[in-house]
């Protein structure tokens, strides 16, 4: 693949900001103010959507780096220690009786162990990490390809979301509302860089971070890699599954396809 055919916007976004700032934010980037950061991602929105289904093939990667390029710290945001009892209680036996749920519009429902998640094939990558926010940070991830679990579950025909259910929760009704949610489509769900991450720089997930799994889908924005993972869903639609924009942000207003 070319250089030119990367498109590389989050490359080139960084080497911006490169020049104009050298702060560093707890061994990551803090790219800029976080205004600037969200016009340029705003107004790039369209054109981000349109190079990705237009002239971008489907299996073109994110960059990829080196052990050199790890961030010594990489940020935690977002909930960083779920409170869900249920999640609790499996935290503090190490998720040793935790199961991953796959189920909505696919041919085998699955409940896998973090052993058995562990026996399938996986792919490691070191990439770049950028929040919203306004900051990046780079770290090594390694997981099970989402394409291996959808391989087993086997899709239905309808099936054209994967949406992605949260231990944790974020907002304040009390509710199921509150709680953390993703989805994505079916050319990222198939997408060699898209794994569900039970490690993080060589070590067992922590809890900051999403154990004991989160989604990594590479090409797009933080918010979309869902973290505490304990259920996916294979969706036909968006609409019916709560505000209907497909993730807890979105419901806020985010765009849904969050390209870098
Ligand atoms: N379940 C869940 N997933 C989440 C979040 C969250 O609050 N809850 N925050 C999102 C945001 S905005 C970012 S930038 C990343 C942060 O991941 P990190 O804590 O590993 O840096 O997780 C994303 N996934
Ligand atoms: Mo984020």
């Amino acid at each position: 693949m070319s250089e030119e055919k990367r498109l590389d916007r989050r490359g080139f976004l960084a080497r911006g900001f490169a020049a104009a700032s050298t702060v560093l934010l707890g061994g990551c980037e803090e790219l800029s103010d976080r205004d600037w950061v969200k016009r340029v991602l705003e107004s790039g929105e369209t054109l981000t959507r349109v190079t990705q289904e237009a002239l971008l093939s489907p299996e073109t990667l994110a960059r990829e780096y080196s052990e050199a390029d790890l961030s010594p710290d990489f940020k935690a945001n977002g909930s960083t220690n779920p409170d869900d009892p249920a999640y609790v209680a499996h935290a503090k036996n190490g998720f040793a009786d935790w199961k991953l749920s796959v189920g909505g519009l696919v041919e085998t429902p699955l409940e896998l162990s973090l052993a058995e998640l562990r026996a399938m094939p996986s792919r490691t990558q070191i990439t770049r990490h950028d929040c919203v926010e306004g900051w990046s940070c780079i770290g090594k991830w390694k997981g099970v390809r989402l394409s291996a679990l959808l391989d087993r579950a086997r899709l239905k025909a309808g099936a054209r979301y994967l949406v992605f259910h949260c231990a944790d929760a974020l907002g304040s009704t009390g509710t199921e509302a509150d709680k953390y949610y993703e989805s994505i489509g079916l050319a990222d769900a198939f997408h060699e860089q898209t794994i569900l991450a039970y490690e993080m720089n060589g070590e067992t997930l922590p809890i900051p971070h999403g154990a004991p799994l989160r989604l990594r889908v590479e090409r797009q924005l933080g918010y979309k890699m869902a973290k505490y993972v304990m259920r996916i869903e294979a969706v036909d639609s968006l609409a019916g599954i709560r505000g209907g924009r497909g993730g807890f942000w979105e419901d806020l207003g985010y765009e849904w396809y969050a390209g870098i």
